[in-house]
Order: structure tokens, then sequence, then C-alpha cells
């Protein structure tokens, strides 16, 4: 345990950086493709309703946490959880909120890394005249570090370590050098994605073409925007709106209440709290919905999109679709998009770095530098296997366990813990303490009840998810007696070795990855 070594500048700081972690990569490139894969419409209403039963009060648990946690000195989830409930166990909970960070941002980087690189092929014209095609392949070819797209050896190798040291860099300045990042960063991102996304608003079906004469950007936006009630019943919806709630939140692994760790007593964490999990969503809704899938519907027809949706879309599509603009428009919107992909990704990134580094200062009395320059090292070590055997499906493997079972795992048995063994008769206080706004009392009994139920059954349905993702159709057939067929993608099954086989089977089948 040590004495508190930094503090938030200001409020306004604070807030930024807490929406700064949660706004990140996934609101431009998960959620429009969830969204889509999960039938545009059908998907918002789940969505939203896990944002209040799930997303808020899991930011309140972790935001109040924190705060508990920091009053003693500690820094990061182990000590934290330490400190509201004495056990040795607890401590190995709090691990979770180590390991997942160093693990995300090992493969997180990665992609923030393209995204730098992206920015200076859009500034060289590198797409200019390309067809599609070629763009696709450009990025396969990046990806695959043998190749050199600029004449730059080992391209993607050098962009990664490039990230990472300037991620180190920040971090090794402290809370104010993250401030100072979020401060710049999140304006820049609301504006270049502002702007995008009046360009995706008024583009209409001027991009049309004679292969794809039915193109509309207003598809796209109808699409993801107009409520469907049907899916209400349709359990793989709601589990992949949960999915997106945590990783979009970033809840679940440890960095709010790094962050939330730093307030002093008497601070307000329940405005807070809620002031940046919005602010989150109004960039993943409003402006996440309104630059890749409406430009793409608007080029390329909203059958297009929902057949190819996916992580790709912003590396092998966009900078394509920048090009029917003319070389000069296309260049600034290379920038814009990727430069704002850059801006939500290192304020997520940053984020994931404060768990070790107050590990170690909670553990060891580590130093700020000492601890931001471990942190990089062993995102380096834990990153190249994702960079050199990309195409072979380690990125993915990551993604899987460090970015999807752990988050649940961890904020499931944080819940609980926070519920029922911190109890709600301390826990609420240390929500509603110091609050700038009267938190509705409902919360009190969503957490304790509604919460943890739904993680249960979310963390459930994972070890279990069934074959291609049929719930409806495997419930049917279990309750006429038959077997449940689990998934390739099942917890339970991804632990077997041949679900391991199959998985990386399927991530080097190049037609999955395009
Ligand atoms: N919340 C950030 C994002 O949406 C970081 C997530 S890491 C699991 O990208």
């Amino acid at each position: 345990m040590a004495e508190k070594s930094d503090a938030w500048g200001s409020r306004v700081g604070l807030i930024l950086a807490m929406a700064g972690n949660a706004v990140g990569l996934g609101n431009f490139l998960r959620f429009p493709v969830q969204a889509v894969q999960n039938g545009g419409g059908a998907f918002i209403i789940p969505y939203l309703i896990c944002f209040l039963v799930m997303g808020i009060p899991l930011l309140f648990i972790e935001w109040s946490s924190g705060r508990f946690g920091g009053k003693f000195g500690n820094h990061s989830t182990p000590y934290i959880l330490d400190s509201m409930v004495k056990g040795r166990v607890l401590k190995y909970i709090g691990v979770f909120g180590i390991f997942t960070n160093l693990a995300v941002a090992a493969y997180y980087c990665y992609i923030e890394s393209w995204t730098m690189s992206y920015v200076f092929h859009s500034i060289g014209g590198t797409f200019v005249g390309m067809s599609q095609a070629d763009v696709a392949a450009f990025f396969g070819n990046y990806v695959d570090i043998s190749h050199s797209t600029t004449g730059i050896p080992y391209e993607a190798v050098v962009f990664y370590v490039i990230c990472l040291v300037i991620n180190t860099y920040i971090l090794s300045k402290g809370l104010k050098g993250i401030e100072k990042v979020a401060k710049i960063g999140m304006p820049l991102l609301i504006l270049f994605g502002a702007v995008l996304a009046i360009k995706g608003l008024t583009l209409g079906d001027s991009g049309a073409s004679e292969i794809f004469p039915d193109a509309n950007a207003w598809d796209g936006l109808n699409f993801l925007w107009t409520p469907q009630y049907s899916s209400l019943l349709d359990l793989k919806v709601w589990m992949a709106a949960a999915g997106q709630i945590f990783f979009t939140l970033s809840v679940g692994m440890g960095t709010v209440h790094c962050y939330a760790a730093y307030l002093e007593e008497k601070d307000d964490v329940a405005l807070n709290a809620v002031s940046a999990g919005f602010m989150n969503e109004f960039v993943e809704v409003v402006l996440g919905s309104l630059i890749v899938v409406p430009i793409a519907a608007g080029y390329l027809g909203l059958d297009w999109v929902i057949q190819n949706a996916g992580f790709g879309m912003a590396f092998q599509t966009m900078p394509y679709l920048f090009q029917q603009w003319g070389p000069a428009l296309a260049m600034i919107a290379g920038v814009l998009w990727f430069g704002l992909l850059f801006f939500a990704g290192i304020t997520s990134s940053l984020a994931m770095g404060t768990p070790w580094i107050g590990f170690m200062r909670d553990e060891f009395g580590w130093n700020q530098n000492k601890g931001a320059w471990s942190f990089g090292f062993i995102a380096l070590i834990l990153g190249l296997p994702t960079v050199i055997f990309f195409q072979e499906g380690v990125f993915d493997e990551y993604d899987y366990w460090a970015g999807t079972v752990s988050l649940v795992v961890f904020a499931m048995l944080e819940t609980i813990l926070f519920s029922w063994v911190f109890g709600m008769e301390k826990g609420w206080p240390a929500i509603t303490n110091g609050a700038d706004i009267k938190v509705p009392i409902i919360y009190k009994y969503i957490i304790k009840f509604v919460t943890p139920v739904m993680l249960i059954v979310i963390f459930v349905g994972s070890l279990f998810k069934p074959k291609d993702n049929d719930w409806s159709g495997n419930l049917s057939n279990l309750f006429s007696g038959n077997s449940w067929v689990l998934d390739n993608g099942s917890i339970i099954k991804t632990i077997t070795h041949a679900g391991i086989r199959e998985q990386i089977a399927l991530a080097t089948d190049p037609s999955v990855i395009a």
C-alpha cells in the first residue's frame, strides 16, 4: 500500500479521460459490425436495455470501488478489492484486472498502429487510383509482415513498436499526460467524426453506380436506427448487445477502478460515471452509426454491407470509398478517419497501462516511469505473436480470451462481491456519497439483483453457446429430447483442443478475414 502519488488536474480532464477510456476502436469498428450482424434496428433495443441495467450499474460499481480503494492509497484492482473485503482470494480476482489489460493492450495497440500507418498512407496518396480489390489486398500485404508497403522493412512491426513507445512515453508522465491527450484527442475525435458523419448523412444516393444502382446511404441509417421488436426474444442478439456494452464501456477490465482510485473521498462518482458513460454512448450510437455503414451503403448498397459487415471494412473498404471524392478530399477524409481511430484508440490504450503501473506501485513501490516502461515492454512481448502470426489467428485468440471472456468473468465476480459480499448497505453510500445527482433508488435494487443475474446468465450462456449461435433452435431441440450442440465459439468447446484447432482453421480461412 502506497501513498496517493498522483491526482487528476481537473474534473473536465477526469471525465474526458474516463470517456476516452470508453470511447475506442470498439465504437467505430465493433459497434457498427455488431449492429449490422444482429439485424440493425433489432440490436438497438437490447443494446440500450443492457446499457441501462448492466452498463450504468457496472460503471457505478467500478467508479465507487475505485474511489473507495483509493482512500486507502490503493491504485490497482487486487488492492482495491482487498480494501473492500479482506481475503486473499479477492486479490486473485483482482489480478484479472491486471492481466486482461496487458493482453488487451498488446493486440489493441496493434490495431492502433495500423491507424497511424494508414494516416501516413492517406497523406502519401497510396490509395489513389486503387480498385476496391487493390485496397483490400494492400491490407492483406500490410499484415503479412514480410511484405513492405512503403519500403520500410517489417513496416507493420515498426509502426507497432512506435505506437507502443508513444503510449509508454505518455504513461511515464502520469495522469497529467493522460489528461492532456484526452483533452486534445476527445474534442478532435468528435470534430473529425462529425465531419465524416455529415458526409455520411448527405451522401444519399449520389454514390449509386451501374454496379450498385440501388445504393443509398440512408438505407444504412434506416437499417440501424429503425427499432425492430421481433428479436426481443432472441438470446443471440442479447448476448451480442451485452458483449458490446462491456467492450465499449471498458467495464470488467479494471481500468475504471484505477482511474477512479485517484479521486478524493469527497469527490462525486455518480454524475461523473453517468456523464462519461453517456458521452461514450453518444459517440457510439450517433457517430459510430453515421460513418462506416451509411458511407458503404451509399456506394455499395445495403445488401453489400449486410453480407460483408466485418472488422476489415474500416481498413479494406473505406480508403477505396474515400477515393470517390477525388484525391484531395480522399486524403482529408483518410486523415480524419484514421486520425479519429487513432485518438479513439490511444485514449483507451493509455487506460490499459494504468492497472499494471498501479499494481507495481502498490506491491513494490515502483515509480511511474519504471511502471510505464515495464508495461510497454510486457505489452511488446505479449503483442509480438499477434503481429507475427496475425494470419494464423493468434490475434483472434487474444480478442476472444482477453477482450471477451475475461471481461464477463471479472464483471460477474466483482458485481457479486460488491452487491453481496461488500453488501449494498456499504455499497449504496459508496456510490451516493458526495454525489452531484440524486441516483434513482431503483438502481440499488438493479445492482443487487438484476445486474448479477444478467451477468451470471451471460456467463453461463457463453459457456454453453449453441452451434451457429442458434438459441431458439437448440432450445426447442433440447425440449424435444435432443442434445444441445455446442458452438466452436463457446468457452467450453474452445478450451478443448479440437475447439482451438477448428477456430484456428476458421481464422486462417482467407474468406473469413476478408
Ligand atoms: N472501450 C474501448 C473500446 O471501445 C476499449 C475496449 S478494450 C476491451 O474500444
